[in-house]
Parts: structure tokens; sequence; C-alpha cells
């Protein structure tokens, strides 16, 4: 199951609370204060990973929170600090306060963490109220409590380049002929029901992440199909993969399929149909492919956008993995070079 979209209330330790006691031994008298401070409380934190795809593990579970700290002790002892309580979450969760609306953090790399709920301090014990006019304090602290909060977490996938094309146009086949994901393939229409996140690797171990999604129709923008919800997963992408089907198996044109993408995409978000994109256009295998690839070439001549003839299924990619890390690359240095 996909979950791109989870509610969980967050509470931290409490922090334990400092001693209050006085040392007693055998022929030593007025031994003075030896209460110990109390242990901080766990912290609840989130953490970013590549080995999670979905908010999944979250649905099940909607209360974390983390132990106390222990409370100090006479003699000296303080409590040690409580352990934290780590959840793993996909990279490029962005977690909300629920309360506020306010976006506290975004978790857009591979192990970056954010403490989500801060476990209070602990208490001083009386020994640290020991002072030359208090020779005898009875004073100590309670711990400090554990923050507490509601959070919405919602994944909005990051990766380099984003597979965009009709139901049935071979994305999935494409993602499985560049990376090791294995998204089911099929001979019908919505085969997949959600994003997946394939890793592309290069001979000198550059690695390239693609997000196949599934298939957008027109009227995508406004709900009809399944695009719509999963638009979100590649707002976040550098490059747009366009995967037409040359053949036109399914009754329709490669170069309507492209105007209608691109229409459902910069309707559900201005700009993003502007994006660095290249065409994959697959199926070349297919009898009267290589006409449409002409006609598409004829209707894009005004356009600077490179067109890729591939098989996808046959494992016939020509330098498209070559120009998907090349395009990557060049979006990357120019947002680098960029003034902030
Ligand atoms: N002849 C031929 N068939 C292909 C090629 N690439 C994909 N197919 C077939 O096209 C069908 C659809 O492929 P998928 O990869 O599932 O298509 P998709 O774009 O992921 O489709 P959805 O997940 O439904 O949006 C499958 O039957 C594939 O075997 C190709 O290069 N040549
Ligand atoms: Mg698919």
């Amino acid at each position: 199951m996909f979950v791109d979209k989870a509610t969980i209330t967050v509470k931290a330790g409490d922090g334990g609370h400092g001693c209050c006691s006085f040392r007693r031994e055998k022929y030593i008298a007025k031994g003075g204060p030896d209460g110990g401070d109390g242990g901080g409380g766990g912290h609840v934190i989130l953490r970013a990973t590549t080995s999670q795809q979905s908010l999944q593990d979250l649905l099940y579970n909607r209360h974390y929170a983390a132990p106390n700290g222990p409370n100090g002790k006479g003699k000296d002892m303080h409590g040690r600090k409580a352990p934290d309580v780590e959840l793993a979450v996909p990279v490029g969760t962005l977690v909300y306060d629920r309360g506020t609306g306010e976006l506290l953090t975004d978790l857009n790399a591979d192990e970056m963490t954010f403490i989500v709920a801060k476990g209070g301090r602990g208490g001083r014990g009386n020994a640290r109220f020991l002072s030359n006019f208090n020779r005898a304090p009875r004073n100590s602290e309670p711990g400090e409590p554990g923050e507490e909060r509601e959070v919405f977490l919602e994944l909005k996938t990051i990766a380099d380049a984003g597979l965009v094309g009709y139901p049935n146009a071979g994305k999935s086949t494409l993602l499985r002929a560049i990376s090791s994901a294995r998204p089911k393939v099929a001979a019908y229409p919505f085969t997949t029901l959600h994003p997946n996140v394939g890793v592309v690797e290069y001979p000198d171990f550059a690695r390239l992440t693609v997000a196949d999604i599934p298939g957008l129709i027109e009227g995508a923008h406004a709900n009809v199909g399944l695009g719509h919800a999963f638009l979100k997963h590649i707002e976040r992408t550098h490059l747009l993969v366009f995967v037409l089907d040359m053949a036109g198996m399914d009754g329709r044109l490669p170069w309507e399929d492209l105007r209608h993408l691109r229409e459902e995409l910069e309707l559900y978000m201005k700009g993003l149909s502007k994006r660095p994109a290249v065409i994959a256009a697959n199926k070349m295998d297919l009898p009267g492919a290589a006409e449409n690839l002409e006609l598409l070439r004829e209707e894009l001549s005004s356009e600077v956008i490179e067109i890729l003839p591939i098989s996808a299924d046959q494992g016939k990619l020509g330098d498209l993995p070559a120009l998907l890390r090349e395009k990557v690359e060049a979006v990357k240095d120019r947002l680098e070079t960029m003034p902030q």
C-alpha cells in the first residue's frame, strides 16, 4: 500500500526530577547535599531514508512516545538520558505542525534528521544548589515536561527525473530497463497505482533517481483517472521525461498525447510544463512508429527538445541513460550557481 499522508502525535520523554538527599556516613557529621540530577527525556526524531518509499508504516500506529528520564538519586547519582525514539520516513517528507499549520521541516536528503518532539531537561538535584550562603540546600528541581504535538506528514517524492506519460505508454517498462526497480508492467491502463522510485547506476558509480508515477490522462488535474493525486510526486523532479507511445496502440497520436500531458502539468502547477524535458519515443519496434516519429519531429521542429527513439521492453534505450544524466547534471549545476 502506498501512503503519502499521515497524521501522528509525538510525545517526548519528560525530564527526571532532581533528587534532594544528604550524605550520611558513620563518623561524618553534616555530610552535605548529594542529590543527583534527573536524566533528560528521550526525543522523538524523524529520519529520512531512501529505503522507505511510503509513509505506510506510520499508518498503523499514530502515537509515538519516547521514554521519560530517570530521577536523580542520592550519592550524587545522576539519571542517564533516556533513549530517543526514531521514526524512518521516506526522503521528501514534509513535516507540518497540525495545530498551527506551520511547515516545520522538509526532510529532503538521505539520512537527514529532525527532532520533532524535544525531550524535557532533567531537574537539578540539591547538590547543585550548594553555596557559601546555603550549606544545606533542600531545594531540587522537577524535570521539564517533554514536548508533545500533533504533526501532519506529507510525502512529495524527490527524484532527479520523473516519467510522465499516458497509461500504457511504457513508463514502468522503461524504469525496469534502466534501474533495478521492479514496478509492475501489464498491457492494460493504470497498471501502476502508486509512484515508484528507481535508481539508475552508471559504470562510474554515479547514481540518478527516477520516479515512475501512474499514467496521466486528459482531465488529470481535475482528478480524472489516478494522475492528480500523484502529480505532486513529480513536482520536485529536475527533469521531465515524456514517455510517448509512438505506435499509437490505444488509438491516440503521440504529439497530441504530448500536448495533453503538458496541459495537464500546467493546469496542476503553473510553470511545471516548462521544466527541462526530454522525450522518450517508445515502442519503436511496432509498425507505424517510424512514420509517427517523423511526424512528431515535424510537429516539434520549432522547439529545442531532444527526442530519443527507444524500445523499452526490448532494452533498446540508445543514449537515453547518458542523456538523462547529462540533463540532470546541467540543471543541478545551474541551480547551484544561481544567486540565492
Ligand atoms: N512492443 C512494445 N511494447 C512495449 C514497449 N514498452 C512497453 N511495452 C508494453 O506496453 C504495455 C504497458 O507497459 P507499462 O510499462 O505497464 O506502461 P505504463 O506507462 O507504466 O502504464 P501505467 O502504469 O498503466 O500508466 C506492456 O504490455 C508493455 O509490455 C516497447 O518498447 N515495445
Ligand atoms: Mg506503469
